[in-house]
């Protein structure tokens, strides 16, 4: 956690910190996230209308859940198969949102989506379920490099991609908070971090509005 750069991508609140994480660090995350995981097994969420599956596996930390249902997305406080609260966001990533993400209130969703497979991906989309839209996104990336793309405010704004690698973490914050992004594909063999290859992301939110 030594080394600190900070990228300026040409676009007002949209922050990239390469290697935030050094590869100790990454495994240290990599573990408490397999401990946690055994309490909140992940599982294959389903587009709301068309009930389609996604490529992806999900889980989640901390007070809410990002969770996608037959009637649409929503946030709730218990894992949809095992109704269980969502084990607790590890120290080490309530550290990294009080250290960059300017923001006086805690995270209470660490969203964690599961790359495994040639196929995984994440179409283009905007984060507009969260009332707090003034606090911004923090995502982690850890395992294989990841092709992502950001874009702007409507769909079909003009779009840039750039690789998240592992131990890279990503700020969205500002005007940006709303922009739309995706992932296009994963590069399978880019990193060595998660037995059996993939990529793991974390995203962290704060949902609610502080009192
Ligand atoms: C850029 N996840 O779960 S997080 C998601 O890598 C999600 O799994 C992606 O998008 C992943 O909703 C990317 C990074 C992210 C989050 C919010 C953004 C990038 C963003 C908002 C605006 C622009
Ligand atoms: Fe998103």
């Amino acid at each position: 956690m030594t080394r600190k750069l900070t990228i300026n991508m040409d676009a007002d609140g949209l922050q990239l910190y390469p290697h935030y994480f050094d590869r100790e660090a990454q495994s240290a995350l990599l573990c408490e996230l397999r401990e946690a995981v055994r309490f909140a097994p992940p599982y294959r969420p389903h587009m709301p209308r068309t009930g389609q599956p996604w490529s992806i596996m999900q889980t989640n930390l901390g007070a809410l859940g990002w969770i996608s249902g037959a009637q649409g997305y929503r946030y709730d406080a218990f894992h949809p198969l095992t109704n269980e609260p969502w084990p607790a966001i590890p120290k080490a990533l309530l550290d990294l949102w009080a250290e960059i993400s300017g923001y006086d209130a805690p995270p209470e969703c660490c969203l964690v989506n599961i790359y495994k497979g040639e196929k995984a991906r994440m179409g283009l989309h905007q984060d507009r379920d969260e009332a707090a839209t003034d606090a911004p996104v923090l995502s982690i990336s850890l395992g294989d490099t990841c092709l992502f793309r950001v874009g702007g405010f409507a769909r079909s704004d003009k779009t840039k991609s750039f690789r998240l690698a592992s131990g890279d973490v990503l700020v969205l914050g500002g005007a940006s908070r709303m922009r739309f992004h995706g992932v296009d594909r994963v590069i399978s063999g880019s990193s060595q971090l998660v037995s059996g290859g993939g990529r793991i992301n974390l995203t962290l939110r704060r949902v609610t509005k502080p009192a």
